[in-house]
Parts: C-alpha cells; structure tokens; sequence
C-alpha cells in the first residue's frame, strides 16, 4: 500500500462513517493523529481510562521513539508506511528502532480508525467485503473465531489481522510485537497484505478491564469494530 492508496482508503473510510474525523483525510505524518471519537465513547467495551492511557502515552511514545531514531541517523523520510514497508533499505543502526516504533506508530493509527462507538455504524460487513469473508471463511462466524484464534493465540504481544493479499484474496495472520502484514523481510511472504482490520492483543491494550482475559476483550471488541473502515479498505 503506498501513500496515494492509504489516502484513498482512509478518505472512504470518512465518507463512509457516521463521525467523520476530518484530520484522516490526511495522509498519516509522524505525529499522534487524534483519536475519532472521545476516549470514552468506545464504553463499555474498551473503557475510557485504557484509550486515554493507549493513545495518549503508548502511541505518543512510538511517536517520539522513532523520531528520535530518525533523527540520530538522519532518515528524512516522514511517511510511516514507506518507512516500515522496505525496511532492509534502512541504516541497519535504525532498523530494529523504526521496525518496533515506526510500526507501533502505524500499527496504533489504523487501529483507533478501526474502531467506532457500538451503533454508530454496521454492526456486520456488508456488500463486497460481506461476499468476500464469506466465500473465504465460510461465514462471518467462522471468520471470527479465526480472527479471535489469531489473537488468543499470539504469545506474549502483538496483532491479528485480516489482510488482502495482491493477488486479492484474504487471510487472517498474526505478528508479534508491533510487527505489521506490509513489513517485507520480515514478516513470511504468505503473511504479507494490505492489513484491512488490525486487533491490538498487547496486554495494555485491554489489561484495567479485562486483566488476564484476553478472549472477553476480543469478544467484547467486535461490538466497537468500524466496518465501514474495513470495507473502505478492501479492493473488490
Ligand atoms: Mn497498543
């Protein structure tokens, strides 16, 4: 995905979407974007305190962790998705530094347009993206549990996703840490994408809830997932 895409889909995203955050019409720059919606509006589900402390001090720490790493090895390059996608062309000195925080930065950005107030929405895909789950999971049911599976199943930290691959077809995967499906040589070239639905299992994305109950936060979480968001990213 390059940058002129990522505007497009995030630019449907908007027209799609019952708040329309006018600042994602924007491509993403290397600084904390504002959440969509306030901190507390994804309640019950993901409680308020957890997205103020998620997007307020996680993400913001990315941020400046990768600027810093930018700037000791005087990377111009200021558009996050080129960063992570071609990593080995990087100074080595940055690599592991802008694969963790320039992913973490990415990863978190999607993720909080990912997400909407339960209702504000669909509460299921539709259209194309309902057709296409469909022939390739079986159903949406089906598709879930394996999304779940993918997050309950990532030791330690991480992500799951679900992904269009270039040939078109979708793939639910996961990957550790703050690793992402566009970051060639280093995540499996089967598990490579465009990532279409992100799902944060990083203990501090659910832990002052949920605790050690990974599988409720998964489960409470698809009441909040933006559909719309999702469909504007997947290419028929
Ligand atoms: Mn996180």
């Amino acid at each position: 995905m390059n940058r002129r895409s990522f505007v497009t889909v995030t630019g449907a995203a908007v027209a799609g979407s019952v708040l329309a955050p006018s600042r994602a019409t924007a491509a993403l720059t290397l600084d904390l974007p504002a959440l969509p919606y306030a901190p507390a509006a994804l309640e019950p589900h993901i409680d308020a305190m957890t997205m103020e402390i998620h997007h307020g001090r996680h993400h913001q720490a990315y941020i400046t962790n990768l600027k810093a790493a930018l700037e000791g090895a005087g990377i111009s390059e200021t558009d996050p998705v080129a960063l992570v996608s071609d990593l080995n062309t990087l100074p080595e000195a940055a690599r592991m530094a802008v694969r963790n925080n320039g992913g973490g930065h990415l990863n978190h950005a999607w993720f909080w347009n990912w997400m909407a107030p339960a209702g504000s929405g669909p509460s299921a895909p539709e259209g194309k993206l309902a057709e296409a789950i469909q022939s390739t999971f079986s159903s949406l049911d089906a598709f879930k549990t394996a999304f779940a599976e993918a997050g309950t199943k990532r030791f330690g930290s991480g992500w799951a996703w679900l992904i269009q691959k270039a040939d078109g077809s979708l793939a639910v995967v996961s990957t550790p840490n703050q690793d992402n499906p566009l970051m060639k040589g280093v995540v499996p070239d089967s598990d490579l994408g465009k990532p279409l639905l992100g799902l944060d299992v990083w203990e501090h994305a659910y832990y002052l809830k949920y605790q050690n109950k990974r599988p409720d936060y998964i489960a409470a979480w698809w009441n909040v997932v933006n559909w719309n968001a999702v469909a504007a990213g997947f290419s028929a």
